[in-house]
């Protein structure tokens, strides 16, 4: 089953570089490529050869590093640029064309007939070159059925490796991605491909039931990073598939180097780490309400689908507000060796929560309270210092 089997398409250097602020030097691509084939990703691919002599020098670099990570480009379903491609080195070429009703009348203008025949010959071409190809359509879930069928059992018949499905716009829904992949499934015997487009915050979601409907390969980005507001997540990806199967996600991929990746194309492209982001937003592994920091102490699972240890990153108990609660505010005390009495904690939560009633706290706020009784009760014993409040 594909979802216990899946391959990641990993396309900051590609997708990514379409993203409004990208612009990275040759250096920061190899560094990003590096940082993502320790990450464990099991593709990258890489702006078109075809598009800038830099771009053309920079995918040769990447292709020549030997990495572990396969590399491929991304080029159109052209003669021309599949020349280009072969030449620069990587092991596999993604070919696209437009097959919407959209991209056939205001794009290229080509018919379906004439698809069919560049895309056999670009494929023919590069298998003759003992690389690996693929070939998917533009604007997917906008084209006939019947036509994407068409080109599609035609190069799974001459031996394409892969074929993919873009939402190029975003307008897919898990159920629509289930249902094409599915009867994509029981057309062609080649591997399947989704690229996703999140611009109604379906991505993730979509490329999950691209897998559960027999999808092999799952495009992604650092951070979603690419045209308009982005594609799947890396990390959107890696945590769904890890609340899918968490061992088979440790087996694959090495968990900790995500937040180092998206840190450094955060800080290349000038975002913020968004505070909800996937695994290592600032608030991922922070725990609010009384009731949830009480179970959260008892037993992580309680609240956590995801281990913060599998990702190098801690939780966090936020016990400094109303909601908190006397568990929480004791482990506070324990974490700085306060020996305080279970009535003293209970005596101190009520006070939290009147000041919290007044205004905005800190953890400082809370830190000063227990120390200050717990001074006192050095000084007079347990029940003058509740007796004191
Ligand atoms: C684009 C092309 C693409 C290609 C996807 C693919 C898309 O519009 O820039 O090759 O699978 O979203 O259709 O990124
Ligand atoms: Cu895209």
């Amino acid at each position: 089953m594909s979802l216990d089997n899946f391959a990641i398409i990993e396309s900051t250097l590609r997708e990514g570089e379409q993203f409004a602020n990208a612009f990275f030097t040759p250096d920061q691509k190899v560094e990003i490529a590096r940082l993502l084939d320790a990450f464990g990703v099991e593709y990258l691919e890489l702006t078109s050869p075809a598009a800038s002599p830099q771009s053309q020098a920079d995918c040769a670099r990447i292709a020549r590093l030997g990495l572990r990570a396969k590399t491929l480009t991304h080029v159109r379903c052209h003669m021309d640029d599949a020349r280009l491609a072969v030449d620069t080195g990587v092991d596999g070429i993604d070919v696209v064309f437009g097959t919407s009703s959209y991209l056939r009348e205001f794009s290229h203008g080509k018919d379906i007939p004439y698809i069919i025949d560049s895309a056999l010959e670009v494929i023919e071409y590069v298998k003759s070159q003992g690389l690996e190809v693929r070939f998917s359509s533009e604007d997917s879930f906008r084209s006939d059925l019947v036509d994407l069928l068409t080109i599609y059992r035609a190069v799974d018949q001459i031996g394409v490796n892969r074929v993919g499905i873009a939402d190029t716009v975003g307008l897919a829904d898990p159920r629509r991605v289930y249902d094409l992949v599915r009867t994509l499934r029981s057309v062609v015997h080649c591997d399947i491909e989704f690229h996703g487009h999140n611009d109604t915050g379906c991505a993730v979601a979509n490329a999950y039931c691209a897998l559960e409907a027999g999808a092999t390969h799952v495009d992604t980005s650092v951070l979603g990073i690419g045209e308009r507001n982005g594609i799947t997540p890396l990390g959107g990806l890696i945590a769904r598939m890890y609340a899918y199967d968490a061992d088979l996600i440790r087996r694959k991929y090495n968990l900790p180097l995500l937040r180092e990746v998206e840190n450094y194309v955060a800080g290349l492209v000038s975002v913020d780490v968004p505070f909800n982001n996937y695994i290592t937003g600032f608030t991922a592994f922070t725990h609010k309400a009384g009731i949830h920091a009480k179970a959260i102490l008892n037993n992580p699972s309680t609240y956590e689908i995801l281990d913060p240890a599998d990702f190098g990153l801690t939780r966090y108990i936020h016990v400094a507000h109303r909601l908190t609660g006397w568990n929480a505010i004791k482990q506070r005390a324990e974490q700085l060796q306060l020996n305080l009495t279970d009535d003293a904690i209970k005596a101190i939560t009520a006070q939290i929560k009147a000041l919290a009633d007044q205004k905005h706290l800190s953890l400082d706020d809370v830190d000063v309270l227990l120390r200050s009784y717990h001074s006192a009760t050095l000084e007079t014993g347990p029940l003058a210092a509740v007796a004191a409040d």
